[in-house]
């Protein structure tokens, strides 16, 4: 079998390095855009291909993300609607964000920013402390990652509750929400927001002025999800009002996030590079290994997302 890396973005072949190669078993894996037919190509592994990257491929099955989300696969309008796409799923990686999430929910809680600001004017003043059980957090997205990332915080004694498209079993600790409704009854006794959302058409644009609006005055975003969840505009409004205290973005619409951009020097917003969490090469690897057996066998590849739901 032959697979083709595409990527506008990044240089695949590099970053999934030798061993995945190495490991590729029995699979010639070879570059877009490829010299010569491609017809004999089933299977991609592809990061924000290029617009008409999948033309040349008629015959190709499925493509691999190289992430949990799949949203930049889809928008590729030459990928054809009978062709699967695979995101991975990675434990590890959902442990990692994890961490990620919990070191801002705590920051906010005990107000790590007003006590570094305190230091750089060398102020000695206590602050009082919140216990964790007064700060609930609302989880947008109950899936592989959020549904860890809830579990945690619970652990942590965070009050945490958890929003997704149908309705779900919710371990001890979490209160579980879903659809329109829900989402009104959780954004209510919402102070610090996880967004872990796919980005889909209905999930575009969620972070808004009427979202953090229904949000208990003086919370925190914490935006790990995609850059096209939030309008830009709304959260600096929202951070002047005071409706929100702080944010912390991961994700951003345009990235690298441009020079001079307003959230660079924003006093209340933390930027981070997207580097909330990363799949690992090995679990990469593994997804791929999976789908290419599966496409042998004539099976549907595992962890093929849904193609109507976009995720
Ligand atoms: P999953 O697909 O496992 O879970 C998605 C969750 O979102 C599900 O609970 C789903 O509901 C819910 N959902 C989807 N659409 C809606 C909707 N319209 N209304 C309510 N709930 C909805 O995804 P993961 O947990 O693995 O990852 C989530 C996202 O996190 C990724 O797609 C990616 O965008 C982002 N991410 C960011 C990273 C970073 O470094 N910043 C790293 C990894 C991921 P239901 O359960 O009912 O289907
Ligand atoms: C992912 C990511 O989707 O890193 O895995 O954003």
């Amino acid at each position: 079998m032959r697979c083709v890396l595409v990527s506008k973005s990044l240089d695949l072949r590099g970053y999934l390095g030798p061993q995945f190669l190495r490991d590729a078993d029995r699979i010639e894996i070879v570059s877009h855009p490829l010299d010569g037919p491609a017809t004999d190509i089933r299977l991609a592994v592809a990061w924000h291909p290029p617009d008409d990257a999948f033309e040349r491929y008629p015959n190709l099955q499925a493509v691999c993300s190289i992430g949990a989300g799949v949203d930049n696969i889809l928008a590729c309008p030459s990928l054809r609607p009978d062709v699967d796409v695979i995101r991975v799923v990675d434990p590890a990686q959902a442990q990692m964000m994890s961490g990620f999430v919990a070191w801002h929910v705590i920051g906010h809680q005990r107000r790590f920013a007003t006590y570094q600001a305190q230091q750089r004017e060398e102020h000695w003043q206590r602050l009082g402390q919140r216990r964790a059980q007064d700060v609930a957090v609302g989880i947008l997205g109950f899936g592989e990652i959020g549904r860890r990332v809830a579990t945690d915080l619970a652990l942590l004694g965070f009050p945490a509750m958890a929003w997704s498209r149908t309705p779900k079993a919710a371990p001890q600790g979490i209160r579980g929400f879903n659809g329109a409704p829900g989402l009104d009854a959780m954004l209510g006794q919402t102070e610090v927001l996880v967004n872990l959302l796919p980005l889909t058409p209905e999930t575009r644009g969620i972070l808004n002025r009427a979202t953090f609006a229904r949000m208990c005055r003086g919370g925190y975003l914490i935006q790990v999800g995609r850059g096209e969840h939030l309008v830009e505009a709304d959260l600096l409004a929202a951070l002047e009002s005071g409706q929100l205290a702080g944010a912390a973005l991961d994700v951003f619409a345009n990235e690298p996030l441009a020079p001079r951009h307003p959230f660079w020097r924003h006093s209340r917003i933390v930027v981070t590079p997207h580097d909330a969490c990363e799949v690992s090469v090995d679990a990469i690897g593994a997804t791929f290994r999976a789908t290419a057996e599966a496409i042998r066998a004539g099976r549907r590849p595992p962890h093929s997302i849904d193609r109507a739901r976009g995720y």
